[in-house]
């Protein structure tokens, strides 16, 4: 009984311990994963592929001019939300080697 009351006692300092660990990464993931906004078009949805095309207006950060190009978003469920002609405003951030995934996206009311 007594080793199982150090067990948790160990327990219980890795887990206060934990946070510290849990709010390096994220500031890491921060830096890393810069998210731009933008305001755009869709054209078309491929929920198959959670791709949507975009005609965005541009985006001065990344010296982006206004275009028409596919955007991955993080999650299909994302597309759920717009379709083929909706105004839409959205956030991506830069993925190297995989092009720009789209994390938010909603429609422009
Ligand atoms: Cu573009």
């Amino acid at each position: 009984m007594k080793k199982l009351l150090i067990c948790m006692f160990v327990a219980i300092l890795s887990t206060a311990a934990a946070p510290v660990y849990a709010n390096d990464a994220h500031h890491q993931t921060a830096d890393n994963q810069k998210s731009y906004s933008a305001k755009g078009e869709v054209v078309a949805v491929d929920s198959a592929l959670s791709k949507v095309k975009l005609k965005h207006d541009p985006v001065p950060e990344l010296k982006w001019p206004s275009m028409t190009m596919f955007f991955n978003v993080a999650d299909k469920a994302l597309l759920d939300t717009v379709k083929s002609g909706d105004q839409v405003e959205f956030e991506f951030v830069k993925v190297d080697g995989s092009g720009p995934l789209i994390t938010k996206i909603k429609p422009v009311k």
